[in-house]
This record gives C-alpha cells, structure tokens and sequence, in this order.
C-alpha cells in the first residue's frame, strides 16, 4: 500500500493554491467538464461504482444516498455540503477549503449537476471567517468564469451556489439541525425518516454530503472508477484525509488510503512524543469509542474499526499518552457533548448533565462504590433514545474509557485525578 496518496492535499502549501488561475493550471475544472458532457444518471453510476462513501462520519455510500432523490418529485432539488466540522479533533475539511477551496466547488457543480439541482449550498461553521471568505472569492471567481451561473459552459446547466455561515453550534454539523438552521430556524434535529434526499431543505428533496466526499468527486470522474477502486481496502475503497492530533511530535493532515494503520501514521507524524508512549486513541473524533495500543495495526477502515469495537467516524486520531488521565479525558468530552445538546429530546438533555455531575466525582475522588454502575445504567438509558448522535458520542466516550479503564474510575473512589496525572505532566490538559 502506498503510504501517503495526496489527491485532496496534492497542492497545499504552493503559492496561491486557492486561485481559480493556479487550480486551472494543475488540471482544475476538467473534470467539470467531462462531466457535464455526461448524463446526471452516469456520473451517479460512477461515483457509485466508485464506492465513494461519506467523509462525514457515517460511511454510507455517496452514489446510493443521490439516487434516492426522487426525480419525479416537482420540488426542487438541493444539494447541502456540510462544513460544520466540530467534532472534536476533526480538522480536516477546515484546511482543504483553505488551501483549495475549488476543489470543493468543482465538486459542488458535479454533485448538483448529478441530482439534477440549481441551487446548492456551502453551510460553513461561523467562527472561521477566513474560511467563509476564502470560499466566497472561489465561488465569485466561478462565477466569472463562466462555471456558476446560468448556462454553464455553454452547456444549458444552471446552477447557483450559497456560502452561508452557521452561528457556531456542534449540533448543525448534524444534517437535519443544519437544515432548521439554513430555513433560518433553531438549529434542532427532525427525525427521520423521512431523510433529507425524500424531504430535507424546504421539504424538497436534499443530499447533504461532507466536504471531503463532495471534493473527491472531481478526482474520481477524472481518473475514474476503477482508478479509485485501486486504493484502499475491500470495502471501503479510495485515499482520504486522517486528522492526526495530540501527543505527536507532528500533528497535522495526512492523505493515504482507507485502511493506513493508526501504527503507520503516528510513524509519519514523528511518533509519539519523546520518552512516552501510546495510552489511548480515538479513531475518528470523541464520538467514536475510545481503542488502545491493541488496536494499532488495525487497518483504519469503516470495518476494521467496527470490528475493534469502535468507528472509523470522522478519522480524527487523537492520540493520549500515558501522562493523560481518562477520567479527566472523558469528563471534558462529556462536558462538551452536554453544552452542545440543543435540549430538544430529554435522555440527551438530561442524560449528559447527570454523566458531567457523575464524571466530575470520579476526576475530584469523591465518587462512590456503585456509580461506576450508576452512569452505565445512564448510558443504557441515553444511547439510541435520543432524536440524533449527538448523546450517542457522550455515551461512547464514558463505555469505552470504563471499558479499557476500569481501574481508573475505581481510583476515582478515593482518589483525585489531578494527583494521579498532575496537569504539568500533560501537553494536553
Ligand atoms: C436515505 C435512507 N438516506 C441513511 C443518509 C442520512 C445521512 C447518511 C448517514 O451521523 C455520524 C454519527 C456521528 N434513505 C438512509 C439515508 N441515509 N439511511 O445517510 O446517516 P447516518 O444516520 O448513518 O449518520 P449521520 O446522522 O449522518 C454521522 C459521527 O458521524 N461522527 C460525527 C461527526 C461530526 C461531524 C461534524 O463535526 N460536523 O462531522 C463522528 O464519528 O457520531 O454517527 O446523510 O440521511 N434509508
């Protein structure tokens, strides 16, 4: 397996990398083009022989979720790209509309082209201003060019594209709140079904895809199916982008193919820092169960993180070393699933406060023999009854650290956790 396969990140770090003149230069926008000489039904059949599957952090096959936007539906059909990344350690999708936002919006013509919608949007989390700007310029430049607008390329295709800025929220990462959100309402998941490709956007049929899978696109109609189908593993196919974080000499953005080994990508990310070694990881951000050094030759794939007890998610590695407390660790994710709980459905509203009131005994000492028992029977009742994922990740990050580190919270019966790992010994905490 080749170890890194830059297509996304190919050209991050040269000059000018954003400009509509240097993306045209490496090839930019052909694919556009060959695309466009297409039938919408060919490019799903390609992206689908592909099998391109989400980068968002589910996995579901890109293709299959565009063909099911009903045709025959008079409504309008939206195309929705989600750059609401939030999920902590996931910085991936941030830095490809930074360094190459036209990517993205090649992308965004082929997709929209494929599902036959003249209108898409670009929903792009309100703090990174620059991000919002940058994309913006991609978009107008675009349009000057003649690949937005009205009869693109000569072609008769329509299509309009809107940058729109969330207000900061984790929640509208989720694709139904980002929906309330962009209808200008609080942001707040629906329940589905129906999904948003029947019934999303102003009730019309609406695919919602991650940046990082409508980028790829492009690269797929230029080189093809068979050229994707070559990287990766048996199922679960092509390169991708790994967010590598924590204690690692060189954290950063990693592009190689699905199946890389968490062994393998700390080795290019300088290995773990000096004189420690690996505790814990996440393999694709806090909402995926926590695995630990048995698992680092395990390929980072959707099934080979499903079958190690965990998910491949967003592919945010975030790596811990032994100076690092899980008590503390998850207490602070669990705090942040319980502030981002937009409060619609009561076992997440409720159920991550009380596992922050329970955490918070284990990190001073103060806890008591049964309520390791005591916030598993509040797992049982939060994970799965809630509207959307959102208390699935808290009740994630609390199972798998008991899980693998039982005796710590047993510790927490008597002892504080900052006298086990005092925080000047972590670079983290
Ligand atoms: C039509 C059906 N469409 C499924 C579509 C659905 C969605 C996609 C995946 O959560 C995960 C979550 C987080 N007809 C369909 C259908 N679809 N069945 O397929 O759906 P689903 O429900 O499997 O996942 P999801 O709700 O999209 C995403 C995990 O990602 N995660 C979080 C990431 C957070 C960010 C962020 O920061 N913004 O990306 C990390 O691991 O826990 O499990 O489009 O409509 N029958």
């Amino acid at each position: 397996m080749d170890v890194l396969t830059p297509v996304l990140s190919e050209h991050w770090g040269t000059e000018n990398s954003w400009k509509l003149s240097r993306y045209e230069t490496t090839g930019g926008y052909r694919a556009l083009r060959r695309a466009l000489d297409m039938q919408p039904a060919d490019v799903i059949s390609l992206v689908k022989e592909a099998n391109l599957r989400g980068r968002g952090g589910a996995g579901f096959p890109t293709g299959m979720k565009w063909s099911f936007v009903p045709q025959d539906n008079p409504n309008p059909k939206y195309l929705v790209v989600n750059a609401d990344e939030s999920e902590p350690g996931t910085c991936k999708d941030m830095p490809l509309m930074m360094a190459s936002p036209h990517t993205l919006v090649e992308g965004v013509i082929i997709s929209a082209f494929a599902i036959n919608a003249h209108t898409a949007f670009i929903y792009c989390r309100g703090e990174v201003l620059h991000i919002i700007r940058r994309l913006q310029q991609a978009v107008r430049e675009a349009y000057a060019a003649g690949y937005l607008g009205k009869n693109i390329l000569g072609t008769g295709y329509d299509l309009d594209i809107i940058v729109h800025a969330g207000a900061g929220a984790y929640i509208c990462g989720e694709e139904t709140a980002l929906l309330d959100s962009l209808e200008g309402r609080r942001g707040q998941p629906r329940l589905r079904p129906p999904f948003p490709a029947v019934a999303g956007l102003y009730a019309s049929p609406t695919v919602v895809n991650n940046v990082e899978s409508i980028a790829s696109v492009p690269s797929i109609i230029a080189n093809g199916a068979a050229w994707f189908q070559a990287m990766g593993t048996e199922k679960s196919k092509g390169f991708t982008l790994y967010s590598l974080s924590g204690h690692v000499k060189h954290p950063g953005q990693f592009e190689a193919p699905l199946g890389i080994t968490l062994r393998e990508l700390i080795e290019l990310g300088g290995g773990v820092r000096e004189g420690h070694e690996l505790k814990f990881f996440t393999p694709g951000g806090s909402s995926t169960p926590i695995l630990t050094a048995e698992s680092l030759d395990i390929p980072l794939d959707y099934e080979g993180m499903a079958g190690a007890g965990s998910m491949l998610g967003t592919k945010a590695l975030q790596v811990f070393d032994e100076t690092t407390s899980v008590v503390r660790t998850t207490l602070r994710w669990v705090e942040f699933y319980k502030h981002e709980s937009c409060g619609k459905c009561t076992p997440c509203r409720e159920g991550t406060w009380w596992l922050v009131q329970l955490l918070m005994r284990f990190e001073a000492g103060t806890a008591e023999e049964g309520d390791i028992e005591k916030m598993l029977d509040a797992c049982d009742n939060i994970g799965g009854r809630s509207f959307c994922a959102l208390a699935d990740g808290a009740v994630a990050a609390t199972t798998s650290a008991v899980k693998h580190f039982r005796h710590e919270f047993e510790q927490g019966y008597h002892t504080p956790a900052w006298e086990l790992f005092p925080y000047e010994k972590s670079a983290v905490f």
